[in-house]
């Protein structure tokens, strides 16, 4: 099940991400940047079920690797250190980020052959569309 967010994709339409990077309280020179920028998504799984999530861009460039259900640490794109833990729940990747009492989930999903990005705190939703590169 989890083949199907494997390989390249790229960004190719954004909606609210401004109001949910202001929700997170990334300042603006980093917020502007979030608007512009837009990313290579790099999805691979090696033999022992370990999962390399990169997202790559001119602005930044982050990676994270992990195993379902085991907690890490990680350093997101506007420098939050959040303890985060992935889980895939009836064909969702949801990634639960919690920091400094607050928390963020990302979820993601293939629909139509397209990664679908929903980045939701608190009442806010982003939406991302990544296509196979
Ligand atoms: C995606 C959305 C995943 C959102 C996760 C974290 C981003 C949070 C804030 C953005 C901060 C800075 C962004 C500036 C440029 C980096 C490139 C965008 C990062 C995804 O995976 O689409």
């Amino acid at each position: 099940m989890f083949e199907a967010f494997v390989g390249t994709w790229k960004l190719n339409e954004s909606k609210n991400f401004d109001e949910y990077m202001e929700a997170l309280g990334v300042n603006l020179a980093i917020l502007k940047m979030g608007n512009i920028v837009k990313p290579d998504l790099i999805i691979s799984v090696d033999k022992q079920g370990v999962v390399c999530m990169k997202s790559q861009s001119t602005f930044k460039t982050t990676e994270i690797k992990f195993k379902l259900g085991e907690q890490f640490d990680e350093t997101t794109a506007d420098d939050r250190h959040t303890k985060t833990v992935m889980t895939l729940e009836n064909g969702k990747l949801i990634q639960k980020q919690t920091w400094d009492g607050k928390e963020t989930c990302i979820e993601r999903e293939i629909t139509d052959g397209k990664l679908i990005v929903k980045c939701i705190m608190e009442d806010v939703v982003a939406v991302r569309t990544y296509v196979k590169a």
